[in-house]
């Protein structure tokens, strides 16, 4: 006991992270270590390298996009409150059965929070668009080398053709969200 995280992370705190997020007072705890074990700079905050370390996001296809989704706007350091805010997407739907609060604001890990987080991954330009190439990038990172620029170019068409529905070429969220029922 007397570790570094237990004593900086303050019990009013985790209730706080507790509430917004639905993590578990130990998930809290557990992740707290995580994050401080990560901090190779030990200032309470991760930067794009330390997460660069995580063997999980270092060899996923889309680990940098995840990676910059965990960075308010313009920043290149994320405290542990806006960590624990990013991971609260990856939380499974089933979970909110537990911690269900009628009058609270809409959980991180609702479906819609967590389409509006895939949403994002995509929409590189931040235009609430995914263009043609937006698409193309993804589908390149995510299939490799077996499949040849043009077939990658007439799945990227034909999706398009399918989730466009006002005709400007491109993926409005709503279009995306009829697109992965
Ligand atoms: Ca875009
Ligand atoms: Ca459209």
């Amino acid at each position: 006991m007397g570790s570094r995280a237990s004593t900086l992370l303050r019990d009013e705190e985790i209730e706080e992270i507790k509430k917004e997020t639905g993590f578990s007072h130990s998930q809290i705890t557990r992740l707290y270590s995580r994050f401080t074990s990560l901090d190779k700079g030990e200032n309470g905050t991760l930067s794009r390298e330390d997460f660069q370390r995580i063997p999980e996001l270092a060899i996923n296809p889309l680990g940098d996009r995840i990676i910059n989704a965990f960075f308010p706007e313009g920043e290149d350091q994320v405290n542990f409150r806006g960590f624990m805010r990013t991971l609260a997407h990856f939380r499974p739907i089933e979970d909110n059965e537990k911690s269900k609060d009628q009058n609270g604001p809409e959980p991180l890990n609702s479906r819609s929070n967590k389409l509006h987080f895939a949403f994002r991954l995509y929409d590189l330009d931040k235009d609430d668009k995914i263009s043609r190439d937006e698409l193309l990038q993804v589908l390149r990172m995510m299939v490799g080398v077996n499949i040849s620029d043009e077939q990658l170019g007439s799945i990227a068409d034909r999706t398009i053709q399918e989730a466009d529905q006002d005709g400007d070429s491109a993926i409005s969220f709503a279009e995306f969200v009829k697109l992965r029922c």
